[in-house]
């Protein structure tokens, strides 16, 4: 940040702008007025406005501060609208970096936890967002996550928490499970030992029984980006396609494989199973190197990204399958690229039609079959690539030149008519693995016995929270809790049992954190009948980055909790609003070993010589620094803005202010030092401007509406009511950035005329200028605003004044009759609004049938207007 600007307060006059002591005097209004305690009130329209919580890191970021800003941008707007707004705030509170705090400051995570809540909260509360505290949640404390245990005690009951065996990041030499974050090129962040793929029990929720929901009622959500809906679609990954039952020749098991391309039946050339499939094992046994690929397998990529782009490796198994409608022969081999948990874990292998296989059988030396063409009978060109487009078949026998649909239909008919296969819908989404081995997490209440199995641990013994440990080492193991938590007894039996000891994704934690709001201490169950009153949320405000994962699973924890009749709703989020990122520039030095150090912009000078080109230097050395062009704020580029240093120099309100004028919530924002500067002068001017006629404006008739006004205080009324209707439609569609600039534009207006000499009407206009521009900048920049209102005396806290209305009648200019000439000479009249708009005066000009008549078939070259008296048009 440039430090061009000093802030002298103490030098500045008592009448000066000081947002420090504005600022806290708003605060400290709503704080004694309980202003922001939402309750439940049948009476008025209820608005429940919610941003996404944060993870208490350390400090805000800016990414929080754009959020939030917009999140109660919109609340107080709605509040004034005259709706009973509830927007609460919390801490996603679990998570990896307070165990990485703990083992590296020797912190416990909860106090590392807790202290930086505190920090944060304090921040929010300087911001001025109108949160309801009183519903604040804490994801970490057992108040909280009680609820989830006892939740997920009845989705076990329902069969729809279960456990099965799952892979694992395990580094062998700290002895510990590894998160995805904490591999770092395949190698542990502490120990730097290759990481294994370890095979362990796993709690696993079955989200897949919901997956047809969850598509079908993203139809519904008419307030969601287009764009979110479809990376949920993709994400379910909805397929029809067939089942068909592969006989083994020589009398093996048969083989099971699912397509959505029966049309290509006819182009098998092998077939390739995964690994893990059982057909493999038996040859394994005896085929030492089939058994070193399936162990190769073991260790490789696991990702359906990883899938796409890996090389694809094989070996054939020595067996064949047989093609179910031509009887031909098919080598079966087991394929690096087919993955277990899709389907039934093997494939039809059609290189013709398909480019992963394509590929396949290039390496291999498989045949490749064309079987599908494009419908104009051209031939499909296969070989430099698989022809993957739907077409009509040839080489099919009796299936020959039916299109796609046909196709699919005829012979998915035949194979289920000879049993050999079956129609089926397959779905991409996985069941949710809910494990995680870490320590500051929300403990799986399960109890292992080994008479019974997993028991859900007894309501009243919930929560189970485990022991507070002061030094974590690498991780959590059993190892590192106490026997006596972890020994126990059988709930079902009486017999000795083991405590499970993992906890939960913290994305647990967030599916359901927006309920909670709704239902602050409740005792007996995660809510209750308050809940029913706000769910679902009217608009909910957040990172894209939340777009699948989030957002999937808070929708999912809502239908469970329906379906558990605590709720009565079918979506959480009724409106979606994604905000931009926040990006500044990056600049950085590589050093002769080829490292790259970042550099914070604020240590940064960049110059521009006349011909604009630039130049950066590190202020503290006066080395050049190179630039690597505009990014979005983070840690590793180190190109972050502290909020704090902003609202310590120019207050929060200037900040809010600069997030909202910058650009539309949902676009990208580029930092710019000079605008925030800027935007804290456009404050102190609309300061300037209420507090030099606050005894004018307070004493001033309300309303100049209905009487007579002289042209240019009408013009005056006409334009701020023009600017009100521009306002009010911008703030419906959440375009922040235009209602400031209108503002910015109503409030340039009003500093030009001279009120101190115009009486009493002058005064009644400038009153209900000020009136209308105070309110609609309160959901920006609140405090500014509430101090103001204050000083003009006007009655009632500005928070819950009425929105302003448009005076349609004021709306209306006075007309004049302006002439029409064409090429000089005059050819009609027309009238139009007074201070009308050239473009306006040639449409209308335009329009009329009797210059209609002498411009016909020719073109306008020129348009020449003589404001509100004269239109001349040239044209030829
Ligand atoms: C033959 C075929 C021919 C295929 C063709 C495609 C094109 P979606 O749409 O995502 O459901 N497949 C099936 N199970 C698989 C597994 N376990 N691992 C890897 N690939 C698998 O994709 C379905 C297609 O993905 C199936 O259709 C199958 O390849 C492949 F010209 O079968 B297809
Ligand atoms: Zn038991």
């Amino acid at each position: 940040m440039a430090d061009g600007e000093p802030l002298q307060y103490a030098a500045m006059a008592e009448h000066s702008y000081d947002p420090q002591s504005v600022e806290l005097r708003a605060q400290a209004w709503w704080r004694d007025n309980q202003s922001f305690r939402a309750t439940e009130d049948a009476g008025r329209q209820k608005y429940y406005c919610l941003s996404m919580f944060p993870y208490p890191s350390g400090k805000l970021h800016m990414g929080h501060v754009r959020n939030y800003t917009i999140g109660d941008v919109i609340s107080r707007y709605q509040r004034m609208l005259g709706r009973n707004v509830l927007q609460p705030m919390g801490w996603d509170a679990f998570g990896l970096p307070a165990e990485n705090a703990a083992i590296q400051n020797r912190v416990p995570p909860a106090k590392w936890t807790y202290e930086n809540i505190d920090v944060m909260r304090g921040q929010l509360k300087r911001l001025g967002y109108a949160y309801d505290w009183d519903r604040e949640v804490t994801t970490c404390s057992p108040e909280y996550y009680r609820w989830e245990q006892w939740f997920f005690t009845r989705l076990f009951r329902k069969g729809l928490a279960y456990k099965k065996n799952a892979v694992v990041n395990w580094d062998p030499v700290d002895q510990t499970v590894l998160a995805n974050e904490q591999v770092i090129d395949g190698r542990g962040w502490r120990s730097g030992a290759v990481v294994e793929r370890r095979e362990i029990p796993q709690w696993f929720l079955k989200i897949t029984d919901y997956a047809q929901e969850l598509l079908d009622s993203l139809d519904q959500l008419t307030g969601w980006p287009e764009a979110v809906k479809t990376m949920q679609r993709n994400w379910i990954g909805r397929s029809q396609g067939v089942e068909i039952v592969f006989p083994v020749a020589d009398g093996g098991e048969s083989l099971k494989v699912y397509t959505t391309r029966p049309d290509t039946i006819f182009g098998v050339t092998f077939m390739a199973v995964a690994a893990e499939h059982p057909m493999v094992a038996p040859v394994a046994e005896r085929d030492p190197e089939v058994a070193r690929f399936v162990e190769e397998c073991r260790q490789g990529a696991i990702t359906e990204a990883d899938i796409e782009t890996m090389e694809k490796k094989g070996l054939p198994l020595g067996l064949e399958a047989v093609n179910p409608l031509n009887g031909e022969r098919i080598p079966i081999w087991v394929g690096n690229f087919v993955l277990m948990s899709y389907g039934t874990g093997a494939v039809m292998g059609v290189p013709g039609h398909d480019q992963r296989d394509w590929e396949f059988a290039r390496r291999f030396g498989l045949p490749v079959a064309p079987v599908v063409r494009p419908a104009d009978g051209s031939d499909p060109g296969i070989d430099q690539a698989a022809y993957e487009d739907k077409g009509v078949l040839y080489n099919s026998g009796e299936f020959d030149d039916l299109e796609f649909q046909e196709a699919f239909d005829a012979i998915a008919e035949r194979l289920e008519r000879d049993d050999r296969g079956e129609r089926r819908v397959n779905f991409r989404l996985r069941d949710w693995g809910v494990s995680r081995q870490r320590y500051w997490g929300c403990p799986i209440p399960i109890i292992n016995c080994p008479v019974c199995g997993p028991v859900p641990v007894p309501d009243d013994q919930l929560p189970v929270v485990f022991p507070e440990v002061t030094q974590l080492e690498a991780g959590l193991d059993r190892a590192r809790l106490t026997e006596s938590f972890m020994r126990t007894t059988c709930p079902e039996c009486g017999g000795p049992a083991e405590r499970e000891t993992d906890t939960f994704d913290t994305f647990v934690e967030s599916s359901w954190y927006f309920a909670r709001y709704t239902s602050p201490g409740c005792e007996t169950g995660m809510v209750d009948g308050r809940a029913d009153h706000w769910l679902p949320v009217d608009q909910y405000i957040g990172g894209i980055e939340h777009a699948v994962l989030h957002l999937l699973y808070a929708r999912f924890f809502h239908k469970l909790m329906r379906d558990e009749g605590l709720i009565h709703s079918d979506e959480p989020f009724t409106r979606l609003l994604t905000q931009g990122m926040v990006l500044n520039e990056i600049f950085y030095r590589k050093s002769a070993d080829g490292r790259i150090q970042y550099f914070n912009p604020a240590e940064v000078e960049v110059r521009a010589d006349e011909k604009g080109a630039r130049t950066a230097v590190l202020a503290s050395d006066g080395g050049p620094v190179e630039s690597a062009g505009i990014g979005t704020m983070s840690k590793s580029k180190n190109n972050g803005v502290d909020p704090q240093r902003l609202i310590d120099r120019y207050g929060a309100d200037t900040v809010r202010l600069f997030m909202m004028f910058a650009s539309p919530p949902e676009q990208t924002l580029d930092w710019n030092d000079d605008a925030v500067a800027g935007s804290f002068r456009y404050l102190r001017r609309l300061w300037s401007l209420v507090q030099n006629h606050a005894d004018l404006i307070a004493n001033a008739p309300e309303s100049p509406g209905g009487k007579d006004l002289d042209p240019e205080l009408q013009a005056i009324r006409t334009t701020t009511h023009d600017i009100l209707d521009r306002v009010c439609r911008d703030y419906e569609r959440h375009q922040f950035n235009t209602v400031v600039a209108a503002c910015m534009e109503l409030t340039n207006l009003l500093e030009k005329h001279d009120w101190q000499a115009g009486g009493e009407s002058g005064a009644s206009v400038l009153r209900e200028a000020v009136t209308i521009l105070l309110k609609v900048l309160a959901p920006v920049v609140p405090h500014i605003c509430h101090v103001l209102w204050e000083r003009l005396a006007f009655q009632g806290g500005l928070l819950d004044a009425a929105w302003p209305e448009v005076d349609r009648q004021a709306l209306v200019r006075e007309s004049v009759v302006m002439v029409v000439q064409v090429n000089g000479k005059r050819r009609a009249e027309i009238e139009v609004p007074s201070g009308a708009a050239d473009d306006g005066v040639r449409e209308a000009a335009l329009a009329n049938p009797r210059v209609q008549h002498h411009v016909q078939g020719k073109s306008v070259r020129k348009c020449i207007v003589v404001p509100d008296k004269l239109v001349n048009l040239v044209v030829g």
